[in-house]
This record gives C-alpha cells, sequence and structure tokens, in this order.
C-alpha cells in the first residue's frame, strides 16, 4: 500500500500543477466595456459570473486620463474610499495575478467614479476538483485490503492518471 500512496500524493501534486498550468484564466475586467464609470457594466453582476482561482490574471482596460485603479481594503471599497489604497495601478492596461483566496477590492480613485459603480469585488476561490475520485476516502478504508480491491485499487490509479494526463495535454492544446 506504500507505493499505492506515494502514487497518490505524487498524483495530487501532478493534478495541482497541470491545474495551475492549464486552467489559469485571463479577464478583461468589464469584458470588451473595460473599466468604465458610464455605467455600462454592472461589476458586481460580471465578478459574479465568473470563478475566480488563484492564478487567474484581471486585466483593466481603461482610458487613463480618466481612471486608475486602486486595489483596496473591504472598507475603502465599501465607503468608496480611494485616499489609503494598498496599491495604485494608472497604465490604463493594468494585469493583476490572483495571489490568494478570499476577497480583492478595486475602486477608481476618479472623484464619484466608485459611487457610481466603477467598484469591484472578486472572490478567489479554490479549485474544485471534478475529475479525480476522492483518493483520500480510498487510502483511509481499514487496512488489510483484499489483493483483489488492492489490484482494483492500483489499476484505477493508473487509468485515472492515464485520463488526467490526456485531459492536461489537451489542455495545452488550446
Ligand atoms: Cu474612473
Amino acid at each position: 500500500m506504500a507505493f499505492d500512496k506515494s502514487m497518490v500524493i505524487f498524483f495530487l501534486i501532478f493534478m495541482a500543477f497541470c491545474r495551475g498550468v492549464s486552467m489559469a484564466a485571463v479577464y478583461q475586467v468589464g469584458d470588451s466595456a473595460g473599466w468604465t464609470s458610464m455605467g455600462q457594466v454592472d461589476y458586481q453582476e460580471w465578478a459574479a459570473s465568473k470563478n475566480f482561482h488563484v492564478g487567474d490574471t484581471l486585466v483593466f482596460n481603461y482610458n487613463n486620463h480618466f481612471h486608475n485603479v486602486k486595489q483596496a481594503t473591504q472598507q475603502g471599497f465599501e465607503a468608496c474610499n480611494a485616499t489609503s489604497p494598498i496599491t495604485t495601478y494608472t497604465n490604463g492596461y493594468d494585469t493583476v495575478t490572483l495571489e490568494k483566496l478570499g476577497h480583492i477590492y478595486f475602486i477608481c480613485g476618479y472623484p464619484g467614479h466608485c459611487e457610481a459603480g466603477q467598484k469591484i469585488d472578486i472572490l478567489v476561490s479554490s479549485p474544485t476538483s471534478s475529475l479525480s475520485p476522492p483518493p483520500s476516502t480510498q487510502t483511509s478504508e481499514p487496512t488489510e485490503p483484499s489483493t483483489a480491491s488492492s489490484l482494483y485499487f492500483r489499476y484505477n490509479l493508473y487509468w485515472t492518471l492515464g485520463v488526467l494526463l490526456a485531459f492536461c495535454l489537451s489542455g495545452f492544446a488550446y
């Protein structure tokens, strides 16, 4: 069973790596409308329609004569207070990589823009593994598995590895 356990661990690392490489997404905030105060985009609705994960990238596309991007605290976000931002971006085409789980808040620092709705609350969640069966439940089963079930488990593991490998490779193809 030790061999199987090490395989499982390898597997989880492999999967995390694979997902990290092939599943990282780039989102242009507000899609084609970009980062604007003109009311074309409901940023809360936009954010709610996405699933953000660690490693994903946000792109803020805007005219930097009229807007900027300030990463705010939750209080700053709620009060539209841009006086003490965590980070300020002013390029007009700013990319922000989501580095940790939880909420990350952005507002526009120009007067009235945040109040007009140019603010966004991004919730970064951990990826849900929809493809793999949970290997931990199998390994935590009582000891003394019969030879048959052990063989079956190992066979299953290789099969799953093959499927995942194919999945990852197909991910790279896009
Ligand atoms: Cu603005």
